[in-house]
């Protein structure tokens, strides 16, 4: 794999700045954000006013506390535009993320938080090994998810030629990458998948292919992945990170010179772990759920939104900023089987060691009789569609996960082929329980 470090000059002075920079320029701008979200969204005048507090209550970061929460069902009550903080002629852009259930969430930028959504996808691009000039395969889907636009914004702003190819057309994703020579890819780690089973299809080797880096996220996904298809195509896998209620992808990124989880870029979203129990702020270094605080949003500013995803703050490394652990799961994907808390993520790790069978999968809950089962959807790596060979992959992936994760699964392997396909994030767990 070519060495893509930074070289001296390529950062932005923020990003090796000391931390008490980095604290004073945080503590600025929240003072910012609190006043403008209080003064000019009633949603946060009437939650800041119930919990007693007001912007000038913040002397110093860690006063930020004293302030509530926002969950995703306050952004749905407030629908459509409601959490809106300027009127609706400075709104530049418009996204919303589905969900599975109600009413889509909204959210808004204004053109300067346009230009900062461009500044911290460009500096993640950067981190990931991208500079000026490559070209950029951007796989993510373009329209209200804000994976394909969001990049693109960070991909002009840092000057790629940018190929805006969205999600799906599977044939044609490989042929462009191999016909324009992309350096880079852009794309859920699950549909990367699809795009390397078409790769093989095709008769062509992905270890000769121009990438040198594939950008991930949208998605959780495992060291275990990273080096599945780091090895698949002789290329780096770094993980970028990001919602749309705080701005998109680029809210963190990870370095591809030290691929040790992803630095937040905390010059404008600031990260705290809680105890998603009792909402307690936990250390740095403490699992919880992550929580964010936007500091320079215009249109839609965020105090404390409850992100539901799992992951612990370490010290920075590669840049100063602190860098966040690898998200092993949102609490709304945990199952509990008998009591055990797994994560799909733990069953991608336990797969993945088995060679006979290929990398996709779902996870199926259904009730047997008063009993929960979980089932595994898995397929045949070619070469081992055989009955014997399956058979003995079934029973090692049970095994595995009976001594890894500590729960009794029943596993089916199918044909290659045979579980469905992404082509942008991956539906990881059906629940054909009935519902209570
Ligand atoms: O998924 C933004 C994005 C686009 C990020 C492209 C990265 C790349 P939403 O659709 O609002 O936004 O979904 C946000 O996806 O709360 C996490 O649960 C999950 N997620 C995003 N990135 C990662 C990641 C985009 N790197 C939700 N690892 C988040 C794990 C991720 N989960």
């Amino acid at each position: 794999m070519e060495d893509l470090s930074p070289k001296p000059g390529d950062l932005e002075p923020i990003e090796t700045a000391s931390r008490d920079e980095i604290a004073a320029l945080q503590l600025d701008r929240m003072r910012w954000s609190l006043r403008h979200a209080y003064e000019n969204v009633p949603f946060y005048k009437k939650s800041f006013d119930d919990a007693g507090v007001l912007p000038e209550d913040l002397h110093e970061l860690s006063d930020l506390a004293k302030f509530p929460f926002t969950v995703k069902g306050d952004l749905r009550d407030n629908y459509p535009f409601g959490m809106f903080a300027v009127p609706r002629d400075r709104v530049a852009r418009i996204h919303a993320s589905s969900g599975t259930t109600g009413q889509p969430t909204v959210v808004g930028y204004t053109k300067s938080d346009l230009e900062v959504w461009g500044q911290v996808v460009a500096r993640s691009l950067r981190a990931a090994g991208m500079r000026r000039g490559d070209l950029l395969h951007n796989a993510y889907g373009y329209g209200l998810f804000t994976g394909g636009l969001g990049i693109h914004l960070g991909a002009d702003t840092l000057g790629l030629a940018t190929v805006p190819v969205s999600g799906g057309m599977t044939q044609r994703q490989v042929r462009l990458i191999e016909d324009f020579r992309a350096d880079g890819i852009t794309v859920t780690p699950s549909y990367a998948l699809s795009i390397l089973d078409e790769y093989k299809a095709q008769g062509l080797d992905p270890r000769r292919s121009p990438l040198k880096v594939g950008i991930f996220g949208a998605e959780p996904w495992t060291n275990a992945m990273r080096r599945e298809i780091e090895e698949a195509f002789d290329m780096h896998a770094v993980d970028i990170y990001g919602l749309s209620e705080v701005m998109g992808p680029g809210v963190a990124n990870e370095c591809v010179e030290t691929k040790d989880g992803l630095h937040v870029w905390e010059d404008h979203f600031y990260p705290e772990v809680i105890d998603p129990e009792t909402g307690e702020v936990l250390p740095d270094g403490e699992l919880g759920e992550l929580v964010f605080t936007s500091l320079t949003k215009e249109a839609f500013p965020i105090i404390r939104y409850r992100t539901r995803d799992l992951t612990r703050l370490h010290p920075g490394t590669a840049r100063s900023m602190r860098r966040m652990e690898k998200v092993t799961g949102r609490s709304d994907d945990m199952m509990i089987l008998r009591g055990v808390n797994v994560f799909p993520t733990q069953i991608e790790e336990q797969l993945l060691e088995v060679t006979a069978l290929a990398p996709h999968f779902q996870v199926e809950l259904n009730r047997v009789g008063h009993k929960d089962e979980m089932r595994i959807k898995c397929e045949a790596a070619p070469g081992s569609e055989a009955d014997d060979a399956r058979q003995a992959a079934a029973g090692l992936l049970v095994r595995k996960i009976k001594t890894i994760v500590g729960v009794t699964v029943a596993v089916d392997v199918a044909d290659p082929g045979g579980v469905e396909r992404s082509q942008g994030k991956a539906v990881r767990v059906v629940d054909n329980r009935p519902k209570e």
